[in-house]
């Protein structure tokens, strides 16, 4: 697949979770590489047990990082497929096989539910799966699990959207749309105040931690970016810094930021790709 490098990062770790915290303390003495921890796992008769590799299709964006954090959770062992979405990976023909909306996240996991490949994407139905595939993250009974699938529509109808169009507008538009930035920044104003009523009520969006918190973490990091300050909303506050603090998401919050570029330095065709100017109008 052009464009990919594939298996440019292994994240690793054990599915039995009496192997856990031994991945974790190894990966982190052997940070950076993971080689070691390859050979590692290949010798531990555990690894009979562990699940294959899913691939992730990612880049360094709140959407992808829904999905490091499910897998670093989970500690399910995962190989990184950078998709650069500055470049145009995003519309390669194989990759469009798998994510016909020219987005990631997208997974290919080699076990699927018949023990065949499948792959999936947009990041909520990748969450969703990930959690019927571990039984975990996600309530069990009927009615939490759709107080959770909810909230999870929540975020990927309405706080992914339109606090990306506040971001977008605020931050990277080339010109500054009084209209635009009002509309949007008014609107995310909004959803943070039903987030921050809502973890008023309950210590996460549902229940125990949830996939729903997993999805919301990653577009609350930047408050100030959608003119927001997280010190107006203190239960946001509180749950945001409480999620941050969990290993699993620390770690998540990381991968594959070396491979980001401040938007500052994108030259005028990347900035078309990403934000829909001739590359996309001429498809
Ligand atoms: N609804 C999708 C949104 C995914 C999305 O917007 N991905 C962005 C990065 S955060 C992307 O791939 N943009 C590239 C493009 O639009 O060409 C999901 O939740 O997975």
């Amino acid at each position: 697949m052009p464009g990919f490098r594939k298996g440019f990062a292994n994240s690793l770790g054990g599915h039995d979770t009496n192997q856990v915290d031994d991945f974790l303390d190894l990966r982190i003495a052997l940070q950076p590489g993971g080689q070691k921890l390859v050979d590692y796992l290949g010798t531990s008769k555990e690894r009979r047990h562990m699940p294959q590799a899913i691939d992730l299709y990612y880049w360094p964006t709140p959407n992808g990082k829904k999905i490091t954090i499910f897998l670093e959770e989970a500690s399910l062992p995962y190989n990184l497929v950078p998709v650069d979405i500055t470049t145009g990976d995003q519309f390669d023909e194989e990759f469009l096989k798998i994510s016909p909306n020219n987005k990631v996240p997208a997974i290919v996991d080699p076990e699927g539910p018949d023990g065949e490949p499948i792959s999936v994407f947009e990041s909520g139905a990748i969450l969703i799966y990930l959690a019927e595939k571990v039984d975990r993250f996600l309530p069990p009974s009927p009615r939490g699990r759709y107080e959770a699938l909810q909230w999870l529509m929540f975020q990927v109808g309405s706080v992914g959207p339109m606090l990306g169009q506040a971001h977008h507008f605020r931050g990277y538009a080339p010109e500054q749309i009084p209209y635009a930035i009002d509309r949007y920044t008014n609107e995310a104003a909004r959803l943070y105040g039903v987030m921050d009523k809502r973890l008023g009520e309950a210590e996460h969006f549902v229940g125990e931690y949830s996939i729903v918190d997993m999805a919301i973490y990653p577009w609350v990091a930047s408050p100030e970016r959608q003119g927001q300050r997280m010190e107006d909303l203190p239960n946001l506050k509180r749950w945001y810094e409480g999620v941050g603090e969990r290993p699993a998401v620390r770690r998540a919050m990381e991968v594959g930021e070396e491979l980001r570029r401040p938007i500052e330095d994108l030259d005028e065709e990347a900035r078309d790709v990403l934000f829909g100017g001739k590359r996309r109008t001429e498809r």
